[in-house]
């Protein structure tokens, strides 16, 4: 130690997708590319985070935006940030984003059909997927990935600007005691989501389980990878395709989570073999502990 605190030899996430690149010999690096770009982005969102505090808003009179300027929301914000940082890291042909109605095109000559690359390239099932992850803006930012051989989670240490890896192959419970799920929704549901969450409550033996619902779908399914349990956004009568999006929202989060040792489920396949016919599709979806999820597609076979 050399006394000043600091680690001399830490993994930062270039070295570990380096280190990584070095395994496969016909890497081109690409990937590392890719994600310093999407980390700039992290940065510059955690740094607007910060920045958006009350007093900056209100200042200290208490009236509205008081040196009169725009704010920039912070969603479009962050949108602007991830398509100008990864357009420019000449690694993709093609963004998907909920803030885009259409696919966003980058010049390139890298698809997987020929010619230039269109939504059909976009609309490939979640089995599909060679990466995912997502950034987590908390009293730490920190940013879990999953390159297809198991999930690392990286905490950014401001001081130096470099995200570390603190939470080293990330694996979930094969069972929680957590449910996640809006249950003020509860008279939209149907017969086989309110028969499980029925049997969580009244458990014919042991405890019931505890109801955590944050409402923002990454807190709420970092906290099930973490902690174990299920989290579920369902069809109900109100939404018939559910809330979340497949694309973004489920494939990413179910990739993840199976990465980690977890399952995740439409109620009646598996999300990941759910081919998309539109970007913007929305599906139900529940995840997390793997004899949990399993719990539930048995509610969906007698129940569904
Ligand atoms: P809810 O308020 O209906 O329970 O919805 C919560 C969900 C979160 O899981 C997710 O992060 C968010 O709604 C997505 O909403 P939006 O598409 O408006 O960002």
């Amino acid at each position: 130690s050399t006394g000043s605190g600091i680690d001399t030899d830490c993994m930062t996430m270039a070295r570990f997708l380096l280190s990584e690149q070095r395994k496969h010999p016909h890497a081109t690096g690409d990937l590392t590319q890719l994600m310093n770009a999407v980390l700039t982005a992290v940065k510059a969102i955690t740094s607007a985070v910060r920045k958006a505090g009350i007093a900056r808003l209100y200042g200290i009179s208490g009236s509205t935006n008081i040196q009169g300027e725009e704010v920039k929301k912070l969603d479009v914000l962050a949108n602007d940030l991830f398509i100008n940082m990864i357009r420019s890291s000449f690694t993709t042909c093609l963004m998907v984003s909920e803030e885009n109605d259409n696919v966003i095109e980058v010049e390139t000559e890298k698809q997987t059909s020929e010619g230039s690359a269109t939504v059909k390239d976009a609309l490939q099932p979640g089995h599909q997927i060679i990466a995912a992850g997502y950034a987590l803006y908390g009293s730490a930012t920190m940013v879990v990935l999953s390159i297809g051989n198991g999930v690392n989670g990286f905490m950014l240490d401001p001081a130096i600007g470099e995200f570390i890896l603190t939470d080293k192959n990330m694996r979930i419970k094969p069972r929680g005691k957590i449910y996640s799920i809006n249950e003020g929704y509860e008279k939209y549901w149907f017969e086989p989501v309110a028969q499980y969450i029925k049997s969580k409550k009244h458990p014919e033996s042991g405890k019931p389980y505890g109801a955590r619902y944050i409402g923002s779908m990454v807190a709420d399914v970092h906290r099930t990878l973490k902690y174990g349990g299920i989290f579920a956004y369902p069809a109900t009568k109100e939404a018939p395709k559910g809330k979340l999006r497949l694309m973004y929202e489920c494939n990413p989060m179910a990739f993840i989570i199976e990465q980690a040792g977890g399952m995740a489920t439409n109620g009646y396949i598996n999300i990941l073999d759910v081919v998309p016919e539109n970007i913007h599709q929305r599906s139900p979806i529940f995840m997390g502990s793997k004899e949990d999820v399993q719990d539930l597609i048995e509610c969906f076979k007698k129940y569904g």
